[in-house]
């Protein structure tokens, strides 16, 4: 006890260096929080009100709890994994510690039990303690390696999906894919390539000014300069690798349910089919260096026609030439 009534007294008498400078800098630091939080929404709303931000589309909300909305098959399993078996057992789990709890403090204080018994095995108890959480990994795991096993085997028309059979009851058709895209992270951006045509750009994050100035403003740090665009309800193999003098990134993207390392010399190689148009975005998810969290990912989801458009006059023009296709089709 002296040791710890020896800090208590520290904190409380002033001059005494170390305690009450930290005590200090703590209350500075979690007033400064506070007035962030409290200056943030204001921040947030002056922005909206210059311009409009992409309203509907994949990226995170102010205020959003659970998963990002998801518009491809992957994600719908993601999502019914998530709120169908892992929230539930997390709960059951924490009521069952907290009950624990609460009764080991109320029934064995030393006031409600005085004398404690002094054996320290008990069999049946610690087969239990064993057995139930291996019981309970298995049920994770089972629907968790489905998906999984859905992620990196790209369809054929004719597969069952794992997870589409658990969460869905194998109601969730997949046709094999119709357009092939590479995506390479660099140091530190992307370079994707329509694979079939031979096509490829680099994309970049937009600075404030640049996305700013835009028309339609994109929410900010997801932004690109050139967006991959794909055509609506057709499914896309997604191939993903980093350039050979590089480092390792990762290609994630909430709304679409995908996570893959992108690694120097090896092709990893997913899929989607995304269920809606629309823009969405997704970042780095490998530590990759100074500019990790500037190498955003966006993906524009278009109809048939507007990407066969775009496809057309990126094979006769540049990207920009394709681009405007799509600025003039809306
Ligand atoms: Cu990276």
């Amino acid at each position: 006890m002296p040791h710890s009534c020896l800090s208590l007294t520290a904190i409380h008498q002033p001059n005494t260096g170390g305690y009450e400078v930290t005590a200090l800098t703590l209350k500075r630091l979690a007033l400064t929080a506070i007035g962030l939080m409290a200056a943030f929404p204001g921040a947030a709303m002056a922005q909206d009100a210059g311009a409009t931000l992409i309203q509907e589309g994949g990226y995170a909300h102010d205020g959003q709890l659970g998963l990002q909305r998801s518009v491809t098959p992957i994600m719908d399993s993601i999502v019914a994994f998530h709120d169908g078996v892992l929230m539930w057992t997390i709960t059951a789990i924490v009521l069952l510690v907290l009950a624990l709890l609460v009764i080991v403090v109320v029934r064995f204080n030393a006031k409600a039990n005085p004398v404690p018994s002094r054996f320290t095995h008990n069999t049946v108890v610690e087969v239990v303690w064993t057995v139930v959480p291996i019981i309970i990994l298995i049920v994770i795991a089972v629907p968790s390696f489905g998906v999984l096993a859905d992620q990196i085997t790209v369809p054929d028309g004719e597969r069952k999906y794992l997870g589409s059979n658990i969460f869905s009851f194998g109601e969730v058709e997949v046709p094999a894919p119709e357009v092939t895209v590479k995506a390479t992270g660099e140091q530190w951006f992307w370079t994707y390539e329509y694979v079939d045509q031979g096509l490829f750009f680099d994309s970049y994050m937009l600075n404030e000014e640049a996305r700013l100035a835009e028309e339609v403003v994109q929410p900010r740090l997801l932004a690109v300069d050139n967006e991959l665009v794909v055509p609506v309800g057709t499914t896309v193999r997604l191939q993903v690798t980093a350039a050979p003098t590089g480092v390792i990134h990762a290609f994630a993207l909430p709304s679409f349910g995908i996570k893959i390392d992108a690694v120097p010399g090896r092709l990893n190689e997913t899929w989607f089919n995304a269920e809606e148009t629309g823009m969405f975005y997704g970042q780095c998810s490998e530590l990759c260096g100074k500019d990790h969290a500037f190498m955003p990912i966006a993906i524009r989801v278009v109809e048939r026609e507007e990407y066969d458009a775009f496809i057309a006059a990126f094979e006769n023009g540049s990207y920009d030439d394709a681009q405007a296709t799509l600025v003039a089709a809306r």
